[in-house]
């Protein structure tokens, strides 16, 4: 689809009469699209941000791809490898977005694969039962959804129209989550439990999904000035936090946070501190699953060895033909 050349040459400063028209058209909620003038900084962004999002769908694959043996029914096999398949799916269209920006996705590979790539700090957790994959769809892809439905509108053409079919699935994939553990909460006193305990295990790792506060987010304003971001990372989690909680006590769990109440003034649920000295471990590294994660991914990329070679022989021989 973008397959034609890109003008990927900067010669920008962001103080010109381009940076100006380029500020007006995004305030005029206009698209970028790959050939328009962009400041370096915007197509570096992009390229952070969207190519940190594709790792995430890449090794978000891993924590129910665990499971996938392991399904209780048919029914519930065939769905999660929907999922996963679709995961993988996602992370295809989000490196050929990035790529529209210039960079190649061996680079992307390389970086996710020597470990210098961040993705989402959510997927270095384990997945220690089957409740897990119903936690996994009814809160992480509930906390993707509603970070990511902003994301249609993003600025940037290509990231903007890959999110339109990613939330359509993301949908998909929170409602089986929701319905898994609809299913173990009013099943046995020890499916019920289980449930809570994943809840248990999962609720603070999701609420550090949308990212540091706002007071420590470096990249938020930038990226809201260039509606990359629609609404900041506090917002997006107070949204979250509001839309789950009667979820959750629907289910008839309990969250794992003493300071949850409903403020009836603002409408809002209150929540208690978000403990950041982990999120920070898990960013650098430390986090419970992040060496076998990487592991994973690097055997998976070796495995794969054969297909990549099959296809540029393939591309060789279609070339000699043509
Ligand atoms: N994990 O200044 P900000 C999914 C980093 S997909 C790791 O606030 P920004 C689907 C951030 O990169 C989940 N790092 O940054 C699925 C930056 O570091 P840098 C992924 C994080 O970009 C479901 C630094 O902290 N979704 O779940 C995290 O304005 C189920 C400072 O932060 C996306 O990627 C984190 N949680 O806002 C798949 C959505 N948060 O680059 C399988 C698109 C922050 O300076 C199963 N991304 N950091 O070194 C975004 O919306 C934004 O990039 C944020 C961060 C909101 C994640």
């Amino acid at each position: 689809m973008y397959s034609q050349a890109l003008n990927t040459e900067e010669a920008s400063s962001d103080i010109s009469p381009d940076a100006d028209r380029f500020q007006a058209c995004i305030d005029d909620e206009q698209r970028i699209e790959p050939n328009d003038w962009m400041p370096d900084a915007y197509r570096r962004t992009l390229i952070r941000q969207i190519s940190q999002h594709a790792h995430s769908e890449v090794v978000g694959m891993l924590p129910e791809g665990n499971w996938i043996t392991r399904a209780p029914s048919l029914r519930r096999k065939a769905a999660l490898l929907a999922k996963v398949q679709d995961e993988g799916g996602h992370g295809l269209y989000l490196y050929s977005a990035a790529e529209t920006l210039g960079v190649s996705r061996e680079d992307l590979q390389d970086q996710l694969l020597s470990g210098r790539a961040k993705y989402s700090s959510i997927f270095n957790y384990p997945t220690l039962s089957w409740a897990d994959i119903g936690t996994i769809g009814w809160l992480v892809d509930g906390a993707a959804i509603m970070n990511q439905i902003p994301l249609c509108r993003c600025s940037y053409g290509p990231y903007a129209r890959a999110m339109i079919r990613v939330c359509r699935e993301e949908s998909f994939h929170q409602r089986q989550g929701y319905e898994i553990m609809l299913t173990l909460c009013q099943g046995t006193t020890e499916q019920k439990a289980m449930a809570q305990d994943a809840l248990n295990r999962w609720w603070w790792p999701c609420l550090m999904m949308f990212g540091p506060p706002d007071t420590d987010s470096q990249h938020s304003d930038t990226s809201m000035r260039w509606k990359i971001k629609r609404f900041t990372n506090d917002a997006l989690r107070q949204k979250f936090v509001d839309a789950t909680v009667p979820q959750g006590h629907f289910l008839g769990l309990n969250f794992p946070d003493p300071d949850l109440r409903l403020d009836d003034a603002s409408g809002h649920w209150q929540f208690g501190a978000i403990d950041w000295a982990e999120f920070r471990a898990v960013l650098a590294g430390n986090g419970p699953c992040n060496r076998e994660r990487l592991e994973a991914r690097r055997k998976a990329h070796a495995d794969g060895a054969w297909v990549r070679e099959a296809a540029l022989a393939y591309a060789a021989k279609q070339r000699i033909a043509a």
